[in-house]
């Protein structure tokens, strides 16, 4: 366990009195009305509204205030009584070109958006817009246009139903060009994970967490970004449990909790220690950490065999449902502990501990999130991780399993109703027998491939239901350059952000409604469905007054631009469908009838319906038929050789922001308040290139590609990190990640290790 003591800035724990003042503070900050209060109590209930924050699952058993530090400030952050109307174009100095100077933050916090707005150069502002205008014009933009110059994005916000339509109208409108937020996150899980056990998302259900006897945490920090997985953390510490954690960073919510849902802990402040062992390893060093442990496992179980007790590692499954065993058993047996050292930045001895406390539990969870999958070799990370669990039979039994912990409340949803640019993942035939059209067949562009092509000039229009994508991908100034030279940017969104900045030659800001609000259309109030984290699909019904009577419903929206757009099929009933969503939930479950059966009525299950997982019954379905052993070919994840000079700069959340959406400048959790322009070093390496604690600096990225990315006036701040890792904010060092350093699988930008180089400012 490393050192409170030796913290430059050590916290107090996650949750307690810091998590409610941490919720005041966005209250003042957000302005929400008094009755927006009310709302929280509302959050995740059967017929309630799902939390718009993370994807972590509701219980069926709820509690009275199933909600968190972090969902509190996103509910109040939507709910503010804060209005961007068209007026605000009006006033002094709000020109696009001036607002390009303006944090995040004070950009969200002008407001809800009322009102569709069109761009006009000569003035350089937006300016309100009719619907029916929009619409036409957005579609005749299209047509005018090559298909495949046409991208589709979503962000893992809109409910399924609308995202449903939303790949339709791209499908019929002739590109399967359809890249979402989970490109930059956890696509690296959807084919990593579907390679090696033939399923793109995690395998354990909700009672899992209640029966497991250890969690093996890498690289996902659930304090700040999903804290209502500290109560099945602490409920497993409180049953004797055991937690061990791999993270660069320490993370306090990984250290110790105090349950802001328990009067007593309030009360007493007892805090539960989480974290039983606590490893820095180094930004990219799991892969050599994980190798490590299954070298103990390998070694425990030939003891066993050699004394003739219990096996440790369990043959019968390795032998029924697994292939690649004997090789990676010989990578494990061949690995040296000098190099695994070196690579994961731990000792040999530390990673015996955590060895012994992974051979120890009966069942076992590998829970994992940025941390793994944002690296070059991110898949190969997950490949890892699978390895461990494999050898134990630790998935697809009770208690057991692998946790991917996703990020937007509906990101994987999304991709299961057919937001996916590669064609085999969506059932084309059933699409060509429900709407008599035919989809196209050639895979369409992901996220990197999409601001490639903008790069040289081939994609000239670009739609966004939801999200921020200019300032959420990598290599951020070429982005803002390649977006404003489109000849269509259409952005449906709650909030004005820095994306709306770079207009295209026609740009349109879509205002929708948000989650909590009513949803009333030609057949009275909808209400929409989303799938969590476990693959359970709930409800949500909203019930507060729009922000304004001219924003409309997400799903409104894309039917408008469907209609607009699309030749008039008789099979595409888009006013029969906006006017009822019953309707589209029905498609749904025609498209996809063995996840979605009997949808309608199963939606408002408490706890919601689980839409099933092969590998969680032990059924693989991957070329094999079997879950894969992989021998690792690396023994890091960064993809660059190190170099004198040269640093990995993780890209980090802080507890006061949800993505590009920044409710404060304080990260309470790690001890850090009043700005997001600093840099995160340990004081060994600050001395070692001669800086000063306190200095500004810039950071370099050290790729030669002809390209300069830097970003300037960054205070380094000395902090407990391991030797050579180093640590700055998302987004804002997006200016720094080339576009072209991503997961060698799956595209996934590797944002968890960006070569950089620091000079004095
Ligand atoms: N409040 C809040 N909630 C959120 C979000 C938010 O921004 N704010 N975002 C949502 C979204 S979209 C997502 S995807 C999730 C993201 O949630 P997480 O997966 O937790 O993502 P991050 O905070 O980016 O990084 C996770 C952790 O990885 C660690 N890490 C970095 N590099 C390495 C490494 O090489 N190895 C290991 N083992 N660890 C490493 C970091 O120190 C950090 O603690 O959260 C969702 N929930
Ligand atoms: N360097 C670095 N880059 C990263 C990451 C990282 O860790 N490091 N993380 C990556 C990850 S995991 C992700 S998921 C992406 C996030 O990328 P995005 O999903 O594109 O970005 P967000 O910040 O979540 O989008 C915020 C905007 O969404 C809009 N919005 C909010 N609620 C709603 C709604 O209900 N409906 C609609 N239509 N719009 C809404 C608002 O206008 C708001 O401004 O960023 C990625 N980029
Ligand atoms: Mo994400």
């Amino acid at each position: 366990m490393a050192e409170q003591k030796d913290l430059p800035h050590a916290a107090g724990p996650a949750g307690g009195w810091g998590s409610l003042r941490g919720i005041a503070h966005a209250y003042g900050d957000a302005l929400p009305s008094p009755a927006a209060l009310r709302s929280l109590g509302r959050i995740n209930k059967p017929k309630g509204v799902m939390c718009v924050s993370c994807a972590w699952p509701k219980p069926a058993n709820y509690s009275a205030f199933e909600f968190c530090e972090n969902g509190a400030k996103a509910t109040l952050w939507e709910l503010t009584s804060a209005r961007c109307t068209p007026a605000f174009w009006d006033e002094e100095g709000h020109t696009v070109t001036a607002l390009r100077d303006w944090k995040d933050h004070d950009l969200e916090k002008t407001g809800r958006l009322t009102h569709p707005l069109r761009y006009n150069a000569a003035t350089d502002r937006y300016e309100e817009v009719s619907w029916d205008e929009a619409f036409a014009a957005i579609g005749a933009t299209l047509n005018a246009l090559p298909k495949n110059s046409a991208v589709f994005y979503a962000s893992g916000h809109a409910g399924l139903e609308a995202s449903y339509l939303y790949a339709l109208l791209a499908r019929v409108h002739g590109t399967n060009n359809l890249p979402q937020s989970s490109n930059m996150c956890h696509e690296t899980t959807s084919v990593g994970l579907t390679k090696v056990i033939g399923s793109p998302v995690g395998t354990i259900v909700w009672e899992d967490l209640a029966e497991t006897d250890a969690f093996f945490v890498f690289g996902q920090n659930p304090g700040t970004n999903s804290p209502r997985f500290l109560h099945p953390m602490k409920e497993l510490k409180d049953r004797g449990g055991k937690i061990v954690t791999f993270n660069p960073v320490i993370e306090q919510g990984l250290v110790s909790f105090v349950d802001p849902q328990s009067p007593a802990a309030m009360l007493t402040g007892k805090e539960t220690a989480i974290s039983d062992q606590y490893h820095q390893v180094k930004a990219g060093g799991d892969i050599a950490a994980i190798l490590g442990l299954c070298k103990c496992v390998v070694e425990a179980d030939d003891a066993a065999k050699a004394a003739g007790t219990a096996e440790v590692i369990d043959h019968a499954f390795v032998q029924q449902h697994t292939t690649g065993f004997d090789s990676f058993i010989q990578s494990c047996r061949d690995a040296d502990w000098a190099e695994i050292e070196r690579e994961s930045g731990l000792t040999e001895a530390a990673l015996r501990e955590a060895a012994a406390v992974y051979i120890a539990a009966e069942k076992v969870i590998g829970v994992y999130g940025m941390g793994l999958t944002q690296h070059a070799h991110g898949a190969l990370n997950i490949a890892m991780l699978v390895n461990l669990l494999l050898l134990r039979g630790n998935i697809g039994r009770p208690g057991a399993g692998c946790c991917p912990v996703r990020g937007h409340s509906n990101v994987q949803g999304q991709r299961t109703v057919g937001i996916a640019e590669k064609a085999h993942l969506v059932p084309l035939d059933k699409l060509k027998e429900l709407f008599g059209f035919d989809p196209p067949t050639e895979d369409g562009m992901n996220i990197v491939h999409a601001a490639e092509a903008l790069f040289e000039g081939k994609v000239k229009a670009f739609i966004s239901l939801g999200g921020n994508l200019v300032r959420a991908v990598p290599d951020q100034h070429r982005m803002e350059a390649a977006w404003a030279a489109q000849d269509l940017t259409v952005m449906v969104s709650t909030k004005l952000n820095r994306s709306h900045l770079f207009p295209a030659k026609q740009a349109y800001i879509l205002p929708c409604l948000g989650r909590f609000e009513t949803d009333e259309q030609a057949t009275g109030p909808q209400t929409i469905t989303s799938e969590d984290s476990f693959s359970m699909i709930s409800a949500s019904i909203g019930y507060r007054a729009p922000v304004s009577e001219s924003v409309k419903s997400e799903l409104a929206i894309v039917a408008g631009i469907a209609k607009a757009t699309l030749p008039p099929l008789p099979t595409l009933q888009w006013d029969a469908w906006t006017a009822d969503y019953g309707l589209v939930r029905d498609l749904i479950e025609r498209t996809y009838p063995d996840d979605f059966r009997n949808y309608n009525k199963r939606m408002y299950q408490a706890g919601g319906f689980y839409r099933g997982n092969g590998a969680h019954e032990r059924v693989w379905k991957t070329p094999e038929g079997k879950a894969v052993f992989t021998t690792p070919d690396a023994l890091n994840s960064v993809g660059f050789q190190d170099a004198p000079g040269r640093y990995r700069l993780i890209t980090m959340r802080s507890n006061d922001q949800f993505n590009t959406t920044i409710y404060g400048y304080s990260d309470r959790l790690r001890g850090l308040e009043g700005s997001r322009d600093i840099v995160l070093m340990c004081p060994e390496d600050i001395a070692e290139a001669g800086l000063t604690d306190g200095q500004t600096i810039t950071l370099i990225t050290d790729v030669a590609d002809g390209h300069d990315r830097r970003l300037s006036g960054l205070k380094l701040t000395a902090y407990q990190l391991p030797r050579g890792t180093i640590a700055g904010y998302y987004p804002e060092c997006n200016v720094l990640v080339p576009m072209q350093h991503h997961d060698a699988l799956s595209g996934t930008p590797a944002s968890k290790s960006v070569p950089v180089r620091v000079e004095a400012d």
